[in-house]
């Protein structure tokens, strides 16, 4: 159990495509900040709000651990962590409080651009190359479909070049990454976009309160923005 803390802590993006939009959209709330030398925490000034930075792959289980109250990560992340904390056993299940409407993209199933795509089932037995093993495992067990992720953190799209997997399983905004890859995206098994992410219940210590009051704003601040 942790410590009563009467200041909501917000976990977001330290760099990379979430980070500076979650920080404007934080900004736009009326949040200002005093940043720690060390570059890793943003102390609230106008409300009792403090902002982690961290790297987007551990804003889940920050969440779930109690570390922090609320995250902006992508759903895409969200997803993946949720399956993979229920596949070992662990609870602390997430939500989606909001969806922010931006950091959108696709996590689709890509071939290569020489071959025909008839459906689902051309994929059983093959390798499939993704940073989304759990995501990619729920939905080819709902297509009926047995083939083996294969696990990479980074340059999935090469590695059927590299003979490493026979297709991919990649985050698609544009396409171009992809294309100039000589890999063709066939079908979508998650559409993503930024999302503030909570547990599955209320907070505790007043920090609900607190909560409600930045989601207001934030609600505001999205709704003029539209
Ligand atoms: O350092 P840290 O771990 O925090 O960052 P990261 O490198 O893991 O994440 P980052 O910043 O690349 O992405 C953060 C989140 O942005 C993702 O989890 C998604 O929710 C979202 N997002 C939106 C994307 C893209 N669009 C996207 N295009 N994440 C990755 N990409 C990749 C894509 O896979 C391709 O390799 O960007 C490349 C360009 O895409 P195309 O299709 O435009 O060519
Ligand atoms: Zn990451």
């Amino acid at each position: 159990p942790s410590q009563p803390r009467e200041r909501l802590r917000v976990a977001i993006q330290k760099s990379g495509r979430l980070g500076d939009p979650a920080r404007e959209l934080l900004a736009s709330c009326g949040l200002t900040w005093r940043e720690s030398r060390d570059r890793l925490f943003l102390y609230g000034e106008s409300l009792p709000v403090d902002v982690l930075l961290v790297r987007d792959d551990d804003i889940p289980a920050l969440i779930a651990d109690g570390v922090c109250d609320l995250g902006i990560v992508g759903r895409n992340v969200l997803v993946e962590h949720g399956l993979e904390r229920a596949a070992t056993g662990r609870d602390g299940r997430l939500t989606e409080w909001r969806r922010l409407g931006w950091g959108a993209c696709r996590l689709d199933v890509a071939i290569p651009d020489d071959q025909e795509w008839t459906g689902p089932e051309q994929l059983a037995g093959l390798r499939i190359a993704t940073s989304y093993p759990r995501t990619l495992a729920r939905w080819l067990e709902e297509q009926g479909v047995d083939a083996q992720p294969v696990l990479l953190n980074g340059s999935v799209e090469i590695a059927p070049r590299l003979g490493q997997a026979d297709v991919v399983a990649d985050l698609v905004s544009s396409g171009g990454t992809l294309r100039a890859n000589q890999l063709e995206p066939v079908t979508t098994i998650l559409e993503s976009e930024a999302v503030v992410a909570g547990p599955d219940h209320a907070l505790d210590d007043g920090r609900q309160e607190i909560a409600d009051l930045l989601l207001r704003r934030l609600d505001g601040a999205v709704r003029l923005k539209e």
